[in-house]
C-alpha cells in the first residue's frame, strides 16, 4: 500500500501517453470481456461498474444508492459506451469513452493536488497514471 499525490496533470500525462493508455484499456478490456466475444455486453460493463465501486463510494465514503437508481445509471453509462447503439461496447468505444472519463476527472482535480491511498496491487487507472509519473520522474533523475 501506498500513498501517492496525484493532480489533473498526472491523469492527462497517461492519458495522453497513447502507447501506455491503450494497453491500460486493453487489458481492462480484455479481463472486463468475459466471454471472450470481444465486445462488452450490459453484465459485463455493469460488473466492471461494480468492481471499481465508482459510484457506491466518492473519495472513500460508502454512499448506499437504492437498486433501482443504481441500474438506471448502469443503463445510462451503458448507452454513452456504446455509441453507435448496437448493444454492445466495442474496444474502439471503450477506448474514446475511457479516455473522456479520465479526462473528466483531470478537470475534476484541476492544479489541485489529491492524495490517494492505492493497495499495491490496484490495477485501477489512476494507479496506472501514477505509476507512470514515477516511472518517469525516475528517468529524469536517475537517484
Ligand atoms: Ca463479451
Amino acid at each position: 500500500m501506498g500513498v501517492v499525490i496525484m493532480d489533473g496533470s498526472t491523469v492527462r500525462a497517461f492519458v495522453r501517453d497513447e502507447e501506455e493508455f491503450n494497453k491500460s484499456v486493453d487489458e481492462s478490456f480484455a479481463a472486463l470481456d468475459l466471454n471472450n466475444d470481444g465486445v462488452l455486453s450490459r453484465s459485463e460493463l455493469r460488473n466492471a461498474l461494480e468492481s471499481l465501486r465508482l459510484l457506491e463510494s466518492h473519495f472513500g465514503v460508502d454512499v448506499v444508492t437504492p437498486p433501482e437508481q443504481l441500474t438506471q445509471l448502469y443503463n445510462s453509462i451503458f448507452e454513452r459506451f456504446d455509441c453507435d447503439g448496437s448493444g454492445t461496447v466495442d474496444l474502439q468505444e471503450f477506448r474514446s469513452e475511457m479516455k473522456k472519463i479520465l479526462l473528466a476527472i483531470a478537470d475534476g482535480l484541476g492544479s489541485c493536488p489529491i492524495q490517494m491511498v492505492l493497495e499495491d496491487d490496484d490495477q485501477s487507472f489512476l494507479k496506472k497514471a501514477a505509476d507512470l509519473e514515477a516511472a518517469k520522474l525516475e528517468s529524469n533523475n536517475p537517484e
